[in-house]
């Protein structure tokens, strides 16, 4: 379903509203040549009408090896420059885009692969996998928003120590240090990141929207700004009609009460 057969598209769940994003290069570890982030690019462009939330994972035994080495070719800083715009404009497309974007995470997440993962909206991480950054070891430096993104993360200094060692985290300590919010076993990333993304479709749009949206400006505003932003979103938010349902709803004891298991 998509022009580029490395990245493929599938749809899920009860009401087919949950797209199954698949990096499918697994012979090359799927690594991230330019055509499959234009082709990423251009899939979160043209979600089909109907999709409310998406899970990407990726086939064979690793999610993802970074950036497609045989590309990095000689560039001249322009181009350079250019290239880097291009991851640019395709994560804040997964990031930035119409729906909440699930990673499952299995094995390798290295490189442009975790720059990918952290551009997702919410990390489910198997036992298998592994995080690390080896530009540093290669001699240059990420060029997928991943100095804007992993130090939300992780923080600066955890960043700074692996791409300066070489550090990788395991799926425990990587969950433990911020990657994912999620560590679950061997083989049952899908599932959940699936499971996820089948509940957060049934939130009002507009939540969702406000969350992906509002949530991450705000946090990077001063708070009196911040405050103000809140005021204005919670106030559209609270006036959709769905939202006015959603709390009859639960007044009239039709709506699920908060539960702890
Ligand atoms: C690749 C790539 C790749 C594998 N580009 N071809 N990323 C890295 O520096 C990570 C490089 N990859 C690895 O460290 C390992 O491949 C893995 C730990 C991910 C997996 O190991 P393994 O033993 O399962 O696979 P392999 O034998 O190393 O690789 C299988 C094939 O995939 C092999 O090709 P083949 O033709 O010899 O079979 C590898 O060459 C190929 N392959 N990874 C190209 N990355 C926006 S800027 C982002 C900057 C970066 O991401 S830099 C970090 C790049």
């Amino acid at each position: 379903m998509t022009t580029n057969p490395d990245l493929q598209l599938e749809l899920r769940g009860p009401q087919n509203n949950i797209a199954v994003i698949r990096l499918a290069r697994p012979t090359k570890r799927n690594a991230l040549n330019d055509g499959l982030i234009l082709a990423l690019r251009d899939l979160m462009d043209n979600l089909p009408e109907g999709v409310g939330a998406a899970v990407i994972h990726g086939e064979g035994d690793h999610f993802c090896a970074g950036l497609d080495l045989s590309e990095l070719k000689e560039r001249d800083a322009g181009q350079g420059l250019q290239h880097s715009r291009m991851w640019h404009t395709a994560l804040e497309r997964v990031q930035f885009g119409p729906v909440p974007v699930i990673a499952a995470l299995h094995g390798a997440v290295v490189g442009g692969g975790l720059e990918l993962a952290s551009s997702c909206h919410i990390r489910v991480a198997d036992e298998t996998t592994f995080y690390a950054l080896p530009e540093g070891s290669r001699g240059i430096f990420v060029g997928g928003g991943g100095s804007v993104r992993i130090p939300r993360l992780i923080g600066t200094a955890r960043m700074m120590d692996m791409m300066m060692t070489g550090r990788v985290y395991n799926a425990v300590d990587g969950e433990k240090a911020g990657f994912a919010q999620y560590l679950v076993p061997t083989g049952t990333a899908f599932d959940k990141a699936l499971e996820l993304a089948g509940r957060i479709a049934q939130n009002a749009p507009l939540t969702n929207y406000a969350l992906m949206h509002a949530l991450p400006r705000i946090a990077e505003q001063p708070s009196d700004q911040g405050l103000m932003a809140e005021a204005m979103m919670a106030a559209i938010a609270q006036s959709a009609p769905e939202a006015k349902a959603r709390v009859r709803a639960f007044l009239e004891g039709k709506a699920a009460k908060v539960s702890k298991d």
